[in-house]
């Protein structure tokens, strides 16, 4: 899959997302040490396939448990911890709106409602698939699929630094102690919680394990998230989300200090907004600390296989991390094949072009995902491709990629 763009004619098996938003990890997993000594780790990606204690990730059941160590250590050190399904949680549909009051008592509740943009085309089955958008989008939907917009902003704030701990998840939560959640993961917190209401009102008519998500730049980043701790998610789409989305920190690092371009890296990030969690700031105190993380990216997309995964991105803006976007989601696709499925991720960089445009090369290959993902359609998702002069490196992913399928 490295180095060049393929169109193989292989189609493999059609997807859908799981029906539960995070497997249970089984028992016999290990636990995270309470107290893990974080090893720097600059110039090179963390292996996905062994977990920390150096064990090797020989099958599909182990791989279960390291992806749940995954996410945990994406929960502890960047992200924050992602609350499951409060106690008190009921919805109503009407008027093309899903309205949903979720809380941890009766007298502890919020309230937020999700316009939905009915299909405008019917598919065979009955009930339609759709899309989770945060904010707005411009990627072009198929009329097949009902759209829901999530204010993400009212859910967590994103400003800048003063916006730490505002928004009705903070209301719910609180914004200090065991509340870690960072504005990524407080709307991927909301994201399921549509899901949750979806399920409960077979009315709406949409199917919850057709539910795709996409954001564009920030959003992207959250679109990303979205996808990685719902297993529900059929199909994620993050759209030129750079670095915290599709670009890993350390490559992303290393075109900013060591090839002298201006790249957006952790250390920026987190004086920048409050996407990430308080203790991430830790990891971007300077500009080698992030070598600490023992996680990046290309393990955060992994959390998505098998299910579907088309991110873009555009050479136009080295902030986004062009050369650091391609090396971090080839890395990704490792864990892809490792599973089996390496057309269930696609990458496309194009560009230059206007930040959030959707350009016209990408249709065929966005409208790909949406058949197999959503429309229960055959169709070609071998899509890995980049207009931008970069080299793969492969001394960043020294690993051998097991077969866990
Ligand atoms: C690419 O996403 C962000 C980027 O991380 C920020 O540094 C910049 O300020 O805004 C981008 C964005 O969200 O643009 C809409």
């Amino acid at each position: 899959m490295r180095y060049t763009s393929l169109l193989l004619g292989a189609f493999a098996t059609l997807a859908a997302g799981s029906n539960v938003e995070r497997t249970a990890v089984p028992k016999h997993c290990t636990k995270l040490p309470s107290d893990l000594e974080l090893k720097n780790q600059t110039y090179v990606l963390p292996d996905p396939f062994h977990f920390l204690n150096g064990r090797k990730v020989k099958s599909t059941a182990q791989w279960q448990c390291r992806a749940a160590q995954i996410r945990e250590l994406f929960e502890k050190y960047e992200l924050g911890y992602k609350p499951s399904k409060p106690p008190v949680f009921s919805s109503m549909f009407s008027n093309d709106t899903l309205h949903i009051v979720t809380g941890l008592s009766d007298d502890n509740t919020i309230t937020f409602s999700v316009p939905i943009d009915p299909a405008s085309k019917q598919t065979k089955k009955k009930k339609a698939p759709a899309i989770i958008v945060y904010g707005g989008t411009t990627v072009p939907i198929p009329p097949q699929v009902a759209t829901i917009t999530l204010n993400v902003d009212a859910i967590a704030q994103q400003n800048d630094q003063s916006s730490r701990g505002v928004g009705l998840f903070y209301d719910l939560y609180g914004s200090s102690g065991d509340t870690t959640a960072g504005a990524l993961m407080a709307w991927a917190w909301a994201s399921s919680r549509i899901i949750d209401a979806l399920e409960a009102h077979p009315e709406v008519g949409i199917d919850p394990q057709r539910v795709a998500v996409t954001g564009c730049s920030r959003n992207g980043k959250g679109a990303m998230v979205a996808g990685a701790f719902d297993e529900r998610i059929a199909l994620t789409i993050p759209q030129e989300s750079g670095s915290g989305g599709d670009a890993c920190w350390r490559t992303s690092r290393d075109m900013l200090v060591n090839q002298g371009l201006l790249t957006q890296t952790a250390q920026e990030i987190v004086g920048e907004n409050v996407w990430f969690s308080e203790a991430f700031d830790y990891f971007g105190r300077d500009n080698y600390t992030v070598g600490l993380l023992p996680v990046d990216h290309h393990e955060l997309a992994g959390l998505i296989a098998p299910r579907g995964l088309y991110s873009t991105s555009n050479v136009g803006f080295l902030w986004l991390g062009g050369w650091s976007c391609w090396e971090c989601m080839n890395a990704a696709n490792d864990i892809f094949t490792a599973l089996g499925v390496p057309d269930h991720q696609g990458f496309s960089q194009d560009g230059p072009h206007d930040h959030c445009a959707f350009p016209d090369d990408q249709r065929s290959e966005v409208a790909a995902f949406f058949s197999r993902f959503l429309l229960g359609r055959e169709a070609d998702t071998n899509v890995f491709r980049t207009v931008g002069n970069w080299t793969f490196d492969p001394s960043w992913t020294p690993w051998a990629v097991p077969d866990l399928s």
